[in-house]
């Protein structure tokens, strides 16, 4: 048995809209459990660290912007395979395509502005993950 971490962030469109205790009540609903939470304005620091992967795209300054607008609840969830588990529950990042039944799909819409506004963020890999749990809980460790 492998009980996986994954980075959850309930992103602040999510925190405006009051959409915090829906996301967690899925995500526990699904079974997982949650290993750590914190409310908290992100940094751009933080943000460039969390989102290096996509600097330089178009999308980039738009997505450190609205990220660091207002709160975010970071979470870390457990459960076996729910690095997988958690993406699915969030559906595609393109809320007009994510699913009902998803987070993305049920409480998501396109706002017709320069960054997908998706609600969530959950780690892609095991990777991911760690480099992840790392930034926004240091003192996890792991
Ligand atoms: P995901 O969050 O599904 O892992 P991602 O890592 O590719 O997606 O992108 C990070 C965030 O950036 C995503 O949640 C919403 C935004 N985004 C991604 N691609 C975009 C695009 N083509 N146009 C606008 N925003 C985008
Ligand atoms: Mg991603």
């Amino acid at each position: 048995m492998t009980i996986e971490r994954s980075l959850v962030l309930v992103k602040p469109d999510g925190y405006r809209r009051g959409l915090t205790g829906e996301v967690l009540r899925r995500i526990e609903a699904k079974g997982y459990t949650l290993a750590g939470l914190s409310v908290l304005t992100p940094t751009r620091e933080q943000l460039a660290a969390h989102y290096a992967e996509h600097a330089g795209k178009p999308f980039y300054e738009p997505l450190v912007e609205f990220m660091s607008s207002g709160p975010v609840t970071a979470v870390v969830v457990e459960g076996q395979d729910c690095i997988k588990g958690f993406r699915s529950l969030a559906g595609a990042t393109n809320p007009t395509e994510a699913p009902p039944g998803t987070i993305r799909g049920d409480l998501g819409r396109d706002w017709g502005r320069a960054v997908q506004e998706n609600i969530v963020h959950g780690s892609d890999s095991p990777e991911s993950a760690a480099r992840e749990i790392a930034i926004w809980f240091p003192e996890l460790g792991s």
